[in-house]
């Protein structure tokens, strides 16, 4: 009864998350009999069971049963039933003539040798693969690389968490983007519409809309889910704050600071950034301060994860630079054999390698397979963040992005060193198995049954898992005050108001 509960759980996830209770039905809780089907056959039934909760659900003309622990099939079993392994423990018995489903039950349900029988219930499964209409999903190789599906098993994302996307012009009206946007903001040019303006980003003095950057990163975080169209972002259920930030030409300083003032005012749980100085500078303090808040003071002082591209000039980060802030995760690209790509920057400020997602969205309503650089790594990580606040909300942005950390695989490829960090990968792959078994310790990964509410407590076991986390990979845990909510300032002030940044 319970495996069967169990399977009512997955198909009717809704339904079956309010108690364990197991689907009561015996010879004397009988389901309402709604009709009979014979199209499925002789003796089956449509039932409707009102205990512990309706459920309607077809039924073959036919019974399985399951014996008492101990007991030999009864003869009368063997000469009408089919053992359904070699064990003899569970049985299925064809409806005599004449008989349904029910009238086999209740053969059979006061039999001393028998714990359980229910008729054959055509249960609706729901396969583990989950079932997407967008077309151009198979094409995204990242997600089937990181197993992606194993998430959205569990939740496709709460439209309660929002990801802010700041980049350059975002199209807001793209049709794989528009049902999950809210709150956009142009902090470029101060107005409410980020889209991209025709000429940006052209580079051949075209007056049209050129600048795919936006688009691409904001679906690769959020792209719509089971909508008949396009792709699907690693968070397609989180809402999209667009923030526009980049346009033709240098931006000045008080456009990135609004950027994140805004992503503050709209409770971003994760602020994404593709972009970066051109020149290795460091961090503009004012700026620094306000990441600083959105990390710490957003939702009720639990903070946003700040999520940050590593860059694409095949060079060190400098100890000041944005990307290296404490309070940012800094996100260095892979291929898809999960080869460090050519370009991605490198150094101990480094937190963590992501595939570079090249399939997404892009300008006018359009589809880009060529996208790149940690450009589209970054976003990989912030939809993955925003699911994780999407299933465990209370979690802090400390927590969410130690959670990455410790979680990433360290890659095959190179040695990391003892504290378990290297220049590139920084410490490690990002790891959705090693995620799912981090916060579903007792499920090992993705079941939507998992416990009585959906979702087991991690908070509870997560130091212990952590120990063990730790142990198993030899590296050193980075907890509160491990440095990653550091308080002093990298950066000095008196940097120019007026850098210009860079994309890709
Ligand atoms: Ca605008
Ligand atoms: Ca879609
Ligand atoms: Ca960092």
């Amino acid at each position: 009864m319970a495996a069967l509960f169990a399977v009512l759980s997955a198909l009717f996830p809704l339904v079956a998350s309010a108690s364990a209770t197991t689907l009561a039905w015996n010879a004397a809780n009988e389901p309402v009999v709604v009709g009979a089907r014979p199209d499925l056959g002789p003796g089956a039934l449509r039932l409707r069971f009102e205990s512990p909760r309706k459920v309607e659900v077809d039924a073959l003309g036919a019974a399985v049963l399951a014996l008492r622990p101990g007991v030999e099939p009864p003869p009368e079993l063997r000469a009408e039933g089919t053992a359904l392994g070699s064990s003899e423990r569970t049985w299925w018995i064809p409806a005599h003539p004449g008989e349904d489903a029910l009238d086999v039950c209740r053969r059979w349900a006061g039999h001393p040798a028998v714990a359980s029988v229910l008729p054959d219930l055509l249960l609706p499964r729901r396969p583990y693969d989950v079932a997407l209409d967008d077309p151009r999903y198979p094409g995204q190789w990242y997600h089937e690389l990181l197993g992606t599906e194993a998430l959205w098993e569990i939740s496709f994302g709460d439209p309660t968490v929002p990801v802010a996307v700041v980049d350059s012009g975002i199209e807001i009206a793209h049709p794989d983007l528009a049902a999950g946007i809210a709150d956009p903001y142009d902090a470029y040019a101060d107005d409410d519409d980020p889209s991209p303006d025709p000429g940006e980003f052209c580079f051949d003095g075209a007056e049209v809309v050129c600048d795919e950057h936006g688009p691409a990163v904001a679906g690769i975080v959020g792209a719509r889910a089971n909508n008949g169209e396009g792709i699907v972002g690693f968070c397609p259920g989180c809402t999209l704050v667009p923030i526009k930030l980049l346009g033709e030409g240098a931006g000045a300083l008080h456009s990135d600071v609004a950027a994140f003032e805004h992503a503050i005012d709209s409770g971003a749980a994760v602020i994404s950034n593709s972009w970066g100085y051109v020149e290795s500078i460091p961090v503009p303090a004012p700026l620094a301060a306000v990441i600083r808040r959105a990390a710490s003071e957003t939702r009720g002082g639990l903070g946003s994860v700040v999520v940050f591209a590593a860059g694409n000039d095949d060079r060190v980060i400098e100890d000041d630079e944005l990307q290296a802030m404490d309070e940012v995760l800094c996100v260095g690209a892979t291929d898809r054999y999960g080869n460090p790509t050519a370009y991605t920057n490198e150094g101990a400020t480094v937190d963590l390698a992501a595939p570079s997602a090249t399939v997404t969205t892009s300008h006018s309503g359009g589809y880009t397979e060529t996208f790149g650089g940690t450009s589209a790594a970054a976003p990989v990580v912030s939809g993955v963040a925003g699911w994780i606040l999407s299933v465990e909300p209370d979690l802090t942005a400390t927590e969410v992005r130690a959670l990455l950390m410790e979680t990433a695989r360290p890659s095959p490829l190179v040695t990391h060193d003892e504290s378990g960090h290297h220049p590139v990968y920084g410490y490690g792959e990002l790891d959705l198995d090693a995620l799912l078994e981090a916060l579903y310790p007792e499920t090992g990964g993705a079941c939507a049954c998992s416990g009585a509410g959906g979702v087991a407590p991690f908070w509870p076991v997560l130091p212990a898992l952590w120990a063990l986390v730790t142990r198993r990979r030899g590296r050193s845990l980075w907890w509160h005050g491990g440095g990653a909510t550091g308080g002093d300032s990298p950066c000095t002030p008196g940097d120019p108001a007026d850098s210009t940044r860079a994309m890709r």
